[in-house]
């Protein structure tokens, strides 16, 4: 059982005998970030409780980053009771259970740590850190404190994709020959659009460590690795197409780019799957196209975000003169997550895989059976990136780490 906040039990105690039966346990939550994923987990900490049955309750306790002109108009939008300038005072205060880092990549690995230390859980955005060896640290560092953790990939969560693993695991495609996985997006093509700074910093290899590969890819991975197990080995190539960019606070001067912007890979599963990956933000007109196939022995799944509410899905061991793509609409309530919602055909959308993450994160709380993917999944899957990085680099087959 997690330790809760000082506070957060005076909290409960205050509310009374009569209420105690419905007290939930409240849940601090000190948020790092105030960005897009700042304000994708803060829409989930406050949803989670009003469509699932939880005994934790999200507290939006504290919101920290350094820049005040930003910070405080993002708190009072969303409800944090307070504002941290500096995200160690935050770690030092008693009445924070959770330490969520919803900042850039280079950061994650010094707050993860000083979060560890001081016995908080620690929720990470991904990829979790710059590189593997980061990764590694991280995962040693909330294992030998022993407090819950999670990355925040939150793919895993759409319905669609929740199914597809469900049908997987009752042997619907039984064998894997193959896994097919694209990440295409276009928002980098004009070679204006600045790198670094504070929206931009995806661009900058400084702070986000790669290019689509940490970023994109490991989307991608997670999800392979979520639905078919390990990844043994990858052969990949990378590209960056626009070599300079201007620089997001400076637009006159104009810097190396040294990210990859396109990566595609092969790669083995363990279980001898055949695999591509394909990852862009140069795919003119796709907008966030996260899409991948399996071919089985009994059928084939294929989804893709664009269509988030679906699942395609072949059953060879249908009659032969009745085969076909089946679309299936992942909207009825016997449907991943869907129960919690609204009546059959009505959709599902991108911020709702963060609440799903955050309720399954406080449902493990609760059962003691911890939610995934944890800081263990996230090193898995970064260890698969440092291997399709290095092996884009050498030109060689590179055995994924373990
Ligand atoms: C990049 O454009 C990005 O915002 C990723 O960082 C997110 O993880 C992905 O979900 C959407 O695209």
């Amino acid at each position: 059982m997690p330790a809760v906040s000082e506070t957060s039990l005076i909290n409960e105690e205050e509310r009374g005998a009569g209420d105690a039966a419905m007290a939930k346990k409240k849940l601090n939550i000190g948020l790092i970030g105030y960005g897009f994923m700042g304000r994708a987990h803060s829409n989930a900490y406050l949803k989670v409780n009003r469509f699932f049955d939880l005994d934790y309750e999200p507290v939006l306790k504290a919101a920290c980053a350094r820049k005040a002109d930003k910070l405080k108009p993002f708190a009072d939008r969303w409800g944090w009771e307070t504002t941290e300038a500096d995200w160690r005072a935050l770690i030092e205060r008693r009445d924070i259970d959770v330490v969520d880092i919803a900042s850039p990549n280079n950061t994650h690995h010094d707050i993860a740590l000083a979060a560890a230390k001081a016995g908080k859980m620690v929720f990470s955005e991904k990829p979790l850190a710059m590189n593997s060896a980061e990764a590694l640290e991280m995962t040693e560092a909330v294992e030998k404190a022993g407090v819950p953790n999670m990355v925040w990939f939150n793919y895993r969560r759409v319905p669609a994709i929740a199914f597809a693993k469900q049908l997987i695991d009752e042997g619907r495609i039984g064998r894997v020959f193959h896994y097919r996985a694209k990440y295409l997006q276009d928002w980098t093509i004009s070679p204006d659009v600045p790198q670094g700074g504070q929206t931009l910093w995806r661009l900058d290899a400084d702070v986000a460590g790669s290019g689509v590969t940490g970023d994109l890819l490991a989307h991608s991975i997670d999800t392979a690795i979520w639905l078919n197990g390990p990844i043994q080995t990858v052969s990949a190539m990378t590209e960056t197409f626009v070599k300079e960019r201007p620089v997001q606070d400076d637009p006159n001067v104009r810097k190396p780019v040294k990210i990859d912007d396109a990566c595609a890979f092969l790669a083995r599963f363990s279980n001898n799957t055949l695999a591509t990956f394909e990852s862009t933000r140069y795919a003119c007109g796709r907008k966030n196209q996260n899409v991948f196939e399996m071919n089985g022995e009994h059928g084939s799944i294929y989804f893709d975000l664009e269509d988030a509410h679906q699942l395609q899905y072949y059953n060879h061991r249908d009659d032969s003169h009745v085969h076909g793509w089946r679309t299936i609409l992942v909207t009825d309530s016997d449907h991943p997550y869907k129960g919690h919602w609204w009546v059959p055909g009505c959709v599902l959308g991108y911020e709702h895989t963060f609440i799903h993450a955050l309720a399954d994160f406080l449902k493990g709380l609760e059962t003691g059976e911890p939610a995934k993917p944890n800081f263990r999944d996230a090193l898995e899957t970064q260890r698969v990136c440092d291997a399709v990085l290095a092996s884009a680099q050498s030109g060689q087959w590179v055995q994924v780490a373990t």
